[in-house]
């Protein structure tokens, strides 16, 4: 009988960690999709100039992935970075005020939508230049081996970059070195406005890991549990010294490669597909399945939203940078 109610509580305790677990996962997914949605309107508004990258639909790949990391561990993004920055734990506000260019901002404003970096979380730079991270990520992976603090690096790039040779040259040596680097390809099917099988003439892109001995895996990129699964297992692999992984990630942006584009390329009903199977409202799903009360689901829904506008009102009301601090550490 004892027993019997042991288990009993146990059942209880469980289903209420996982509810917790989910239920941050959508928190933070909801983050992103949020301000992701708040900074397409601010360049539309022209509260902000030049371009931008959005990740809505690619949110689980960088909840997931990050949700399995722990103080120390580094990542490193690129210019469609938001999510993973945000995922790493930066502050909405900092975020919201880097894209305005405001001196609270993650890099004082000078770095914009394409470059956030918060060392402190571990988000050690977004980067424009396609590949431009896979080295630095295989550096920062050496760096801790070397100095034995246990961290993994963590690099996300796109479908596009597995044809750049910074790719296949960071793969080969962080192989070779056994470097605890997990490198993440988001396949969401384009480069820019290129479809993945007009670039590249293989389908599946965790292939690539066979020819620099790593292990390559395919993952669903919109079911955030599945990402964890396979992350934790790559983190496990890094932490213990068996070096790098390379994640296929198979997801889909929603919107188009940069601001100005409208994605007229995509075949009629593709993303009628995609969206019905959307990061947020797969979870959703479940957990309504599973575990959680609905009107929990709606509550934190409606958290966030207001968190995410609060956080965009806060940051435009901070000031712009002193004249001085626009030339500090500006080498020309
Ligand atoms: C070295 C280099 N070449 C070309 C570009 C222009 N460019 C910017 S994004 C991009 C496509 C990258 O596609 P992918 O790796 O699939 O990433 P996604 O944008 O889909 O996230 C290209 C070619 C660049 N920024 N850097
Ligand atoms: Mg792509």
């Amino acid at each position: 009988m004892a027993a019997e109610r042991t288990a009993a509580t146990r059942r209880v305790v469980e289903k209420t960690k996982s509810d917790e677990r989910g239920l941050e996962l959508l928190a933070k997914m909801l983050e992103i999709r949020g301000v992701e949605d708040e900074v397409q309107r601010m360049f539309t508004q022209g509260l902000v100039r030049g371009t931008t990258h959005l990740c809505q639909g690619q949110e689980a790949v960088a909840v997931g992935v990050c949700a399995t990391l722990k103080q120390g561990d580094s990542m490193t993004c690129t210019y469609r970075g938001h999510g993973a920055v945000l995922a790493m734990g930066a502050q909405a506000d900092a975020v919201f005020g880097e894209i305005m260019g405001k001196a609270k901002g993650l890099c004082g404003g000078k770095g914009g939508s394409m470059h956030l970096t918060d060392v402190a979380v571990g988000a050690y730079g977004a980067f424009a230049i396609v590949g431009a991270h896979l080295p630095i990520t295989v550096g920062l992976a050496f760096a801790s081996r070397y100095l034995g603090d246990d961290g993994v690096s963590v690099c996300f790039f796109g479908d596009g970059t597995t044809n750049i040779g910074a790719f296949h040259e960071a793969l080969n040596l962080a192989s070779l070195w056994k470097t605890p680097a997990i490198f993440v390809c988001e396949n969401n099917l384009y480069g820019e406005y290129s479809p993945l099988r007009t670039t590249t003439p293989i389908e599946r892109l965790a292939d690539r890991a066979a020819s620099y001995g790593m292990p390559g895996v395919v993952v669903d990129g919109n079911d955030v549990f599945a990402v964890i699964d396979t992350a934790e297992e790559a983190v496990a692999r890094a932490r213990a010294g068996e070096g790098p992984t390379l994640i296929e990630a198979l997801t889909y942006r929603q919107v188009g490669h940069s601001r100005s584009d409208p994605a007229k390329y995509r075949p009629p009903g593709e993303l009628e597909e995609w969206l019905a199977r959307d990061p947020i409202v797969l979870l959703e799903r479940k957990l309504a399945e599973d575990v959680t009360d609905p009107a929990r689901i709606a509550e934190l829904k409606e958290q966030v939203r207001q968190a995410v506008l609060e956080a965009l009102e806060r940051a435009k009301s901070w000031p712009d940078p002193e004249l001085d601090a626009r030339f500090a550490n500006v080498l020309a």
